[in-house]
């Protein structure tokens, strides 16, 4: 079958009204403004098929190892029979009810005992139903470890799962949906806005600590940040790219999400700064090519002074070219940054050529990269369909790609991580196209993990107080927001 793209299934969804914006009563009694019911779906055979090619798309892209499929009663059970008859994958049925005759079996099919099953389900919002059938399926004998949805509602559900050991794949997501149907005009920026801040104030997952396990939120939606896995769980997960669990775990360590920005011109300076503020930073970005006198000697203090303070260098180079040409930029030339520089970005611009080049570079060495998907500056091209493309690259070369700079989170998979530059105590901007949003906005409301600040600190008559003045701001946002301190 043809490729089916997301963007034109939304469209779809949003004709046959499986998709609607109003005033809705959930279960819970709560209102809210959008309405996700993908039963009508049964009624529309062309539709059925899209799916349920999408969710095959998601299988082969993910390159799942399992030895049966199972739908979630009732609206996935129709996809998963489609896509296994098409595909002629093994099937399971899970029963609501035991029948009181017979078997008494709960899962109907032939399966060995520790064999995986991978769940399918139409929608997701704490995700609690995927995990009643994992129960279900799991005291039968199976595991389950993955499970594809259509439509994450992103309220907590990834979170939730990926705290039970199942990672939950979603085709859809609330926001994408959302940005389509806006660019389609479909529905305007003031209900678009209204459906993020209600999906934003009801997250369903609120990690509350156990002996360092989880318990999953009550099934009723509440009003609370959307709060994800912390720092620390998330440099445990158990495909995290080692530089990036090493970020993370610093990050925790440290209590400090700042990155310092550290653009000044002499390496003496530079070196001082790194020193004096080393203790209230997890990262220091640099812009090597702005420094007057870089040698070598300089780039193996900064290193002695990273390890001392316990942060990571991100050299800021923005590599752009293609795949052999950054090879030799990254390694070789006055700067050899790859022998200092723990992380560095690049553009996508080039396609994934640039990230192999880099890679064959940095990877020997431990290095990891971020892809550039939004810059901070006015009228910035990288956004939409291109944002979009830089984050599938990402995803398929995450052995060296650790995240993102970005203006926001871009993707529900903890073991990226998204670092924001463009973030000054007062918003604003600079009179070059610099914008400039809150540490409390960044990370709080937008949901990313690292603030990088150059001038709100170098500009500062004291460097060290407002240094920890960005610290403090950015670590309480991401405590509020992961719900270990109260809002
Ligand atoms: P500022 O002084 O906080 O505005 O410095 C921001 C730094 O982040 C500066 O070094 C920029 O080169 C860098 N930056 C950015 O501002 N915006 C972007 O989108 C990217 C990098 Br990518």
């Amino acid at each position: 079958m043809a490729n089916v793209s997301v963007d034109g299934l939304i469209l779809k969804l949003h004709d046959v009204n499986a998709v609607k914006f109003g005033e809705y009563k959930l279960k819970s009694g709560l209102l809210t403004p959008i309405y996700i019911d993908l039963r009508v779906l049964v009624s529309h055979p062309a539709l059925m098929n899209q799916v349920s090619s999408l969710i095959y798309q998601r299988v082969q892209e993910e390159k799942l190892q399992f030895n049966s499929v199972c739908g979630v009663p009732y609206t996935a059970l129709p996809l998963a029979t489609i896509i296994c008859s098409r595909n002629e994958l093994p099937m399971l049925i899970r029963r609501k009810e035991a029948k009181d005759y017979g078997t008494k079996k709960m899962v109907e099919g032939s399966f060995q005992e520790g064999d995986t099953c991978l769940i399918i389900e139409d929608t997701v919002t704490s995700g609690s139903s995927i995990l009643e059938t994992a129960e279900v399926l799991n005291r039968e004998g199976l595991k389950v470890t993955d499970a594809i949805v259509l439509m994450d509602r992103e309220q907590g559900g990834v979170e939730m799962l990926a705290s039970r050991g199942i990672r939950l794949l979603p085709v859809i997501s609330m926001f994408k949906l959302l940005d389509v149907l806006l660019a389609a005009e479909r529905i305007d920026a003031q209900t678009a806005q209204n459906v993020r801040k209600f999906i934003l104030d009801n997250n369903t997952f609120s990690p509350k600590k156990t002996n360092g396990s989880h318990v999953p939120a009550p099934k009723k939606l509440c009003v609370e940040p959307k709060p994800g896995l912390t720092y620390a769980e998330r440099s445990e997960l158990p495909k995290i790219n080692p530089l990036a669990s090493k970020l993370l775990k610093i990050m925790e360590e440290k209590q400090s999400n700042l990155c310092l920005s550290a653009d000044v011109t002499s390496s003496i300076e530079l070196l001082q700064l790194a020193e004096c503020l080393g203790p209230k930073i997890c990262m220091l970005k640099t812009h090597c090519d702005i420094l007057k006198d870089f040698t070598e000697e300089f780039s193996q203090k900064l290193q002695a002074v990273a390890e001392k303070h316990n942060f990571l260098i991100f050299e800021d180079r923005k590599f752009a070219d293609i795949g052999n040409t950054v090879k030799h930029q990254y390694e070789g030339g006055v700067f050899r940054i790859s022998s200092w520089s723990h992380i560095v970005n690049a553009h996508a611009v080039p396609g994934p050529g640039v990230v192999k080049g880099l890679s064959a570079v940095g990877k020997p060495l431990g290095r990891g990269c971020l892809l550039i998907a939004q810059m901070s500056s006015q009228g910035s091209l990288a956004t939409g369909e291109y944002t979009k493309a830089v984050v599938k690259m990402a995803e398929e070369h995450s052995d060296f790609v650790i995240g993102f700079i970005c203006s926001s989170k871009l993707v529900e998979k903890p073991e990226f991580i998204h670092m924001t530059p463009g973030v000054q105590i007062q918003a604003g901007g600079d009179l070059l196209g610099q914008q400039y949003t809150t540490p409390e906005e960044v990370i709080y409301n937008k949901g990313s993990d690292i603030i990088i600040v150059g001038r709100g600190i170098l500009e500062a008559s004291d460097r060290l107080e407002a240094a920890e003045s960005y610290r403090k701001s950015g670590w309480d946002a991401y405590m509020r927001r992961s719900g270990q301190i109260a809002q």
